[in-house]
């Protein structure tokens, strides 16, 4: 076998190997269908799937409402964070399929130094390929600091629909 394949072998191996490590960690999450809200320090975050749930094969609209855990009041001040108001990588529970999403919510064109701040939603457009389980690690990014929103949701076989 040629170096660089087994290069690209190797760093595809590591992936998935520190990928499956993050599912094993969080096994009563993993195992939980779904978690509709996370709270991750003063930030709660609800995640709103479409109407009858997600569907294997085709394009779904994850919606992200961010509030203040204590208050509930809206969360305004997100700051962009490379290039973006928010990252998700949406990965198979066997690790076999991954999808990395942008908010549609996209930063505006105006000088670096005057971006205004996002929130309080964000929306993710996703095609998850088969049906089962996915984890979706979301990061948004507050007042300099980054914090990882963990989801686990559920796709159905579009057949059973
Ligand atoms: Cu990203």
């Amino acid at each position: 076998m040629h170096r660089r394949t087994w290069g690209a072998w190797l760093t595809s191996t590591v992936v998935v190997l520190l990928m499956t490590i993050a599912f094993a960690q969080e096994p009563a999450l993993y195992y939980c269908p779904m978690h509709p809200d996370v709270t991750s320090g003063d930030m709660a975050v609800t995640l709103t799937l479409p109407d009858g749930g997600l569907v294997a094969g085709r394009e779904e609209t994850l919606r992200y409402q961010l509030e203040d855990a204590r208050t509930g009041a809206p969360l305004t001040d997100l700051e962009p964070y490379l290039g973006a108001f928010g990252h998700a990588l949406v990965m198979s529970a066997d690790t076999m399929h991954y999808v990395h999403a942008h908010p549609v919510e996209l930063l505006p064109h105006v000088g670096a130094d005057e971006v205004p701040p996002g929130g309080p939603a964000l929306t993710f457009k996703a095609l998850l390929p088969k049906p089962g389980a996915y984890r979706i690690w979301t990061q948004i990014k507050r007042r300099g600091q980054v914090s990882t929103v963990p989801f686990t949701v559920t796709a159905d076989s579009p057949t059973r629909r």
